[in-house]
């Protein structure tokens, strides 16, 4: 990667201090504004909005109702959503795409269906039932995913069960890490080649919003925490020290089983959701370990020894708690395939007028919004081989449905997944095939991309027609 010039050295550390140590606070809930029992009713609006990160320094982002992280969502399984997105982003196309969640092609935000500046327009589904999951919401207009999403435009939006086998008692905390660069006046900049070609990176991790925020519980406390990497394209590989992890569920909700373990990796757009014990009081971090993801170039960022989160575990017992169930839901296995695809990765260098400039290409082809990549029959389970040859590793995402990792292979050796879950976004480390099992249920146009949105900005996206 030498001789590519001053553009393409890391931009410099940020040199703004964050404060470090407040009270976590809840994110902003999104009001329901319906009175029917079973509907869910509200108004997003994306709009230009002041945040105060640093001291003394306001910067312009981009919010959901004026904040960003945006609002929580909270609906519950069996209700029918009906969402206005007003989008008044200055000069901007946007769309809302609801990351995982089971809805219609034409209201999932797909980006051949934007919303222009100053319109509104309401996006309506019903959540079906067995659809409780922990899942967000983003833009996804053409060429400005990004951008937009750097700009603050990001937010959780969790599916209840009607009866949760998780006690009540562990509360139910999301947790939405973002990724924050700060010039010195306060104000975001623009991405640089060295974000295009790694995925922008920003200075600071945030836990909604805030910089290694502080809570305080009495020890012997179990808390559900759902993680949620909003980043555009930060590998999180985490752990909390001494304070032992289980995880209940992914992207689309619960696992069969409970699942202890020791550290977690979070790939940029991916979900977990946790039981963290605090058996024994002193601070406890949740805390980066090193991760080495495929960096291109100059100026890889530290990914070890950030501390995203302190909880201060106090002397005082916590009231007991019920147990944590041994089933939590069954999963069936998807099985039988009908079909089998494949989709390759690959990264490309070409010079041309602006100089030397990175391609992402799944099967040789970049994103082109006119064309069909893969025609697909609505209920029929298909298995799909993600082949990554490229050299860096490359977050993998369909929309519209859940699948099942079925093995990931690299290097001739097979590995199967540790569970069987619901996900719909899997890493695809470099050099690594992942097998998975898909079926679609709604007709209709779905995207599937590289979720480090630069490079699905820069063409690593194909369009599945589902065909009823
Ligand atoms: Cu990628």
């Amino acid at each position: 990667m030498s001789g590519m010039g001053h553009d393409m050295a890391a931009p410099p550390q940020s040199a703004v201090a964050l404060p470090e140590g407040e009270a976590l606070r809840d994110l902003s809930r999104l009001a329901n504004e319906a009175s029917t029992p079973g509907l869910f009713r509200a108004k997003l609006t994306a709009e230009s909005a002041t945040m105060r990160f640093a001291e003394g320094l306001d910067t312009p982002i981009l919010g959901y109702n004026g904040t960003s992280p945006g609002p929580l969502i909270e609906a519950v399984e069996g209700d029918r959503v009906e969402i206005t997105f007003a989008n008044r982003i200055p000069d901007e196309a946007s769309t809302i795409h609801w990351h995982g969640m089971p809805v219609p092609a034409d209201q999932d935000g797909n980006p051949m269906d934007p919303v222009a500046t100053g319109i509104d327009r309401t996006y309506s589904f019903d959540l079906p039932e067995g659809s409780a999951g922990s899942y967000w919401y983003h833009p996804h207009p053409h060429g400005k995913t990004a951008e937009q999403v750097y700009r603050g435009l990001a937010g959780a939006f969790v599916v209840k069960p009607k009866v949760d086998p998780i006690p009540a008692a562990y509360g139910d905390t999301v947790l939405v890490f973002t990724d924050l660069r700060l010039a010195a006046d306060g104000t975001l900049p623009g991405n640089t080649m060295v974000d295009l070609m790694n995925g922008r990176v920003g200075d600071h991790v945030l836990v909604n919003g805030q910089k290694n925020p502080a809570l305080t519980v009495p020890f012997g406390t179990k808390r559900r925490f759902r993680l949620y990497n909003a980043t555009n394209a930060r590998f999180l590989r985490l752990s909390f020290d001494g304070a032992p992890i289980t995880i209940i569920g992914t992207d689309g909700g619960l696992l069969e089983a409970p699942v202890a373990a020791d550290d977690i990796l979070l790939s940029p757009a991916e979900r977990l959701d946790l039981i963290v014990s605090f058996d024994k009081p002193g601070p406890v971090t949740l805390y980066t370990l090193d991760y080495d993801r495929g960096w291109m170039g100059a100026g890889r960022p530290a990914d070890a020894g950030l501390t995203l989160l302190t909880a201060h575990v106090s002397q005082t017992p916590a009231e007991p708690v019920p147990p944590l169930p041994d089933m939590l839901r069954p999963i069936a296995r998807l099985d039988a395939p009908s079909v089998s695809r494949r989709f390759v990765f690959t990264e490309t260098m070409a010079m041309n007028a602006n100089g030397m400039e990175m391609g992402f290409l799944i099967n040789g082809a970049t994103f082109d919004m006119n064309r069909v990549d893969t025609v697909a029959k609505a209920g029929e389970v298909e298995l799909w081989e993600i082949v990554n040859k490229a050299d860096m590793d490359h977050p993998f995402h369909v929309h519209g449905t859940q699948f099942q990792v079925v093995e990931y292979e690299r290097g001739g050796k097979v590995r199967k997944p540790a569970y069987r879950a619901w996900k719909d976004t899997v890493n695809v480390a470099r050099g690594e095939t992942v097998r998975l099992l898909l079926r679609q249920d709604r007709p209709g146009p779905r995207m599937y991309h590289c979720h480090i949105l630069e490079h699905e900005q820069l063409g690593m996206m194909g369009i599945v027609d589902v065909q009823a």
